[in-house]
């Protein structure tokens, strides 16, 4: 843990500029010994330098020196800025490590940052997020986070359950004595504020992974009536085929965009009908699975014909689950009796702003007023623990359980929470969140 790490921050491609990092106690050193003079370090301060390696230059960089514990990891650090060409990336790795530094793995900057307590887990988990949120919600949920959202709910309770578990051991010392009815009632009224706080942060575990993944809207309706061809007018992009031919699409197709600050992933389907054709079949049950997975649906009919009965999809929605009408074709007219819908054309571009517009106002729906950030499923499921051991704990209460069984499982709960913030981690926990990191973060 104590050797000096050294990785590339940036891409491996051709930039304007490249980063490297070194984090570790010998980093000052390796880059002295890369510099024919080196300045007197002050922290935080740029300096203009050429490095060499035995006396071949390798490029002129910036550098910054980050004196521990000031530094993102804790330790002393070095970042190199250098002209952004991978091979002089490459050139400044092997110096460093031939001057004994070691490449680092996936994540281990942040990972030090977390075990020199710089940063709690939920923290550390968090710039994962930020680096890769796809959306101006995901990047507000990560941003809380990062600056400790979730650690000081989660904090706030465990002094609460500390106090309480205290309270409770208390009795102990008195075996003879139960808990008074009041001194319970007490408890109980403390215990369910932090139920609802607790299940409050479980609900915003669905959010976040659609802010992560994106909504998924999936186009559905009768073939020929304009799936595709929305579908590419939605992408922007000429995705799936088109033709007069009722049947052209057959397998489902997904393509990612952005809707307002929403990610998304569009899903085209097979056009809903009874089909002799083994292929469209196949098609077609994919399509309805689809439906039941989509977050929102958006449903066609074209506009100029009468409806059909399309008993496949309407039908089969979920309760929860979101739907937007829409008649296709509105250029070719409109049915009178289908002039409750949205009428849309991907020729003339009627409706389309208002689709968009309807669908950033449904995506929105889905996240409370205050919605501040989403956890994820590894806090979820620890967060899931510790409400066990809060309802546990109300329910001995309420039996009159001994004072010390019901402390123990409050405790429980505690060490549930600790698992969240990262009190308590396991090297395979840790390994686990790390690994989803880039080289350099
Ligand atoms: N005039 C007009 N024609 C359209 C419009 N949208 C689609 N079409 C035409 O309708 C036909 C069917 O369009 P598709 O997008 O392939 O329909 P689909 O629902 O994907 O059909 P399947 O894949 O067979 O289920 C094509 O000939 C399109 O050019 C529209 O807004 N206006
Ligand atoms: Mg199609």
């Amino acid at each position: 843990m104590q050797n000096t790490i050294v990785a590339p921050a940036t891409p491996p491609a051709i930039s304007a500029i490249a980063i490297v990092r070194m984090s570790g106690p010998e980093s000052l050193w390796i880059i002295n010994s890369l510099l024919k003079k080196p300045p007197y370090w002050e922290p935080q301060r740029l300096y203009y330098k050429k490095l060499f390696f035995e006396e071949e230059l390798i490029d002129d960089v910036v550098l910054s020196y980050w004196k521990s514990p000031k530094s993102y990891t804790g330790e002393d650090m070095v970042e190199i800025s250098c002209h952004g060409n991978p091979f002089i990336v490459e050139k400044i790795l092997e110096a460093c490590q031939k001057r004994g530094a070691r490449l680092a793995a996936p994540g281990e900057f942040t990972k030090r940052a977390f075990l020199n307590g710089k940063i709690d887990l939920t923290q550390a988990e968090s710039v994962i997020d930020i680096i890769h949120a796809g959306g101006s919600l995901a990047l507000k949920s990560a941003q809380a986070l990062q600056s400790g959202g979730l650690s000081r709910v989660l904090l706030a309770i465990r002094e609460e359950l500390i106090d309480i578990v205290s309270e409770l051991e208390a009795y102990i010392d008195f075996p003879e004595e139960d808990i008074q009815p009041r001194v319970g009632e007490q408890i109980i009224a403390k215990l369910s504020e932090i139920e609802k706080k607790l299940q409050n942060l479980l609900s915003s575990a669905s959010l976040s992974r659609v802010l992560k993944e994106g909504f998924t809207i999936v186009l559905a309706g009768s073939p020929n009536v304009g799936k595709s061809s929305l579908f590419n007018a939605l992408l922007k992009e000429n995705r799936a085929i088109v033709s007069p031919h009722p049947g052209t699409t057959r397998d489902t197709i997904e393509a990612e965009c952005r809707i307002s600050s929403f990610l998304v992933k569009i899903v085209d389907t097979a056009g809903q009908r009874q089909s002799v054709d083994e292929i469209e079949a196949e098609g077609i049950r994919r399509a309805k699975e689809a439906v039941k997975k989509g977050d929102l649906i958006i449903h066609l009919v074209s506009a100029p014909d009468p409806p059909s009965s399309d008993p496949f999809v309407l039908d089969e929605l979920l309760p929860e689950q979101r739907v937007i009408l829409v008649a296709s074709k509105a250029d070719l007219g409109i049915h009178p009796l289908n002039q409750e819908r949205l009428a849309v054309s991907v020729v003339t571009g009627r409706g389309m702003e208002e689709l968009e517009e309807k669908i950033k106002d449904i995506l929105t729906g889905f996240f409370p007023r205050d919605f501040s950030y989403g956890i994820n499923s590894r806090q979820a499921v620890a967060i899931e623990k510790v409400l066990t051991a809060i309802k546990r704990g109300i329910m001995g209460i309420r039996e009159k359980r001994l004072p010390e069984l019901i402390s123990s499982e409050l405790r429980y709960g505690l060490e549930a929470i600790g698992e969240v913030v990262g009190f308590t981690s396991s090297e395979d926990i840790l390994d686990k969140i790390f690994q989803k990191f880039c080289i350099g973060k």
